[in-house]
């Protein structure tokens, strides 16, 4: 399937799109299949795959897991290098535009063509934006990055729109795995007024008032990670 970008561009404004995060540090092969038979009922339109430190075979073993037990799109959100398995759909090809790192810019991107050519993957060119979620997270403490300040408004619509002027298909707004605040929902007002590529806001999003507030903002999608990890009933409640 090399179609994933594509439907995501067909579906903005018409569908609210929700991603399931798979941690695979987190997800237990075992009741992978439960879990999965919840997320194929429920509003989600996409699995993401990833973490922030996940050693290779874990995810490939997880992908494989993961292909036959659902028809929505795999998609891998990578933390390193190490995350990449060629079962997947499509591939998030992150750049880090809101830290100073070049590892994260360029750097990692470099190290994983090799893996890449070896793969079907359809890559998507993603501008990964890490706004201040309230706590200290993985991706700050993995990538030594500073995230953006909440109030800098205008700093993150430029960042945002200097990623899209590079090129990016799509923009991450991340407050961080587990964030105590998700990204503030005026920033996403204004980034997504910006923009002419689809948004993806994500981090903290726990309940149902929050994630309808994403998409009221102007996220096109939200990926949820812990809320669905910690409590399985969150599929009913959405
Ligand atoms: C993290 O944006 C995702 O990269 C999801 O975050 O686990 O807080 O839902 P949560």
């Amino acid at each position: 399937m090399r179609k994933v970008l594509q439907n995501i561009k067909a579906l903005v404004g018409k569908e609210r799109l929700l991603a399931v995060l798979i941690d695979p540090d987190k997800m237990q092969l075992n009741s992978l299949s439960h879990f999965i038979d919840k997320v194929n009922v429920s509003l989600v339109t996409h699995v993401f795959v990833g973490g922030s430190s996940v050693e290779e075979e874990i995810t490939q073993a997880l992908i494989s897991a993961l292909h036959p037990l659902t028809n929505l799109p795999i998609v891998l959100f990578p933390g390193d290098i190490t995350q990449i398995s060629k079962d997947a759909d499509a591939i998030l090809f992150l750049s880090l535009l809101s830290g100073n790192n070049p590892r994260y810019l360029i750097g990692k991107h470099v190290e994983a063509v090799s893996k890449l050519r070896k793969t079907n993957l359809e890559v998507i060119p993603t501008g990964y934006i890490l706004i201040e979620g309230g706590k200290e997270t993985a991706v700050q403490r993995v990538t030594q990055t500073t995230p953006m300040s909440r109030k800098k408004h205008e700093l993150v619509v430029d960042t945002a729109k200097a990623g899209e002027l590079l090129g990016m298909q799509l923009i991450y707004l991340e407050a961080g795995s587990g964030a105590n605040q998700p990204v503030p929902l005026e920033m996403i007002s204004f980034v997504k007024s910006e923009l002419s590529i689809p948004l993806i806001v994500g981090g903290g999003i726990r309940s149902k008032k929050q994630l309808e507030e994403a998409y009221r903002a102007g996220a096109d999608l939200v990926v949820i990670g812990t809320a669905f990890e910690e409590d399985d009933a969150f599929f009913e409640a959405l």
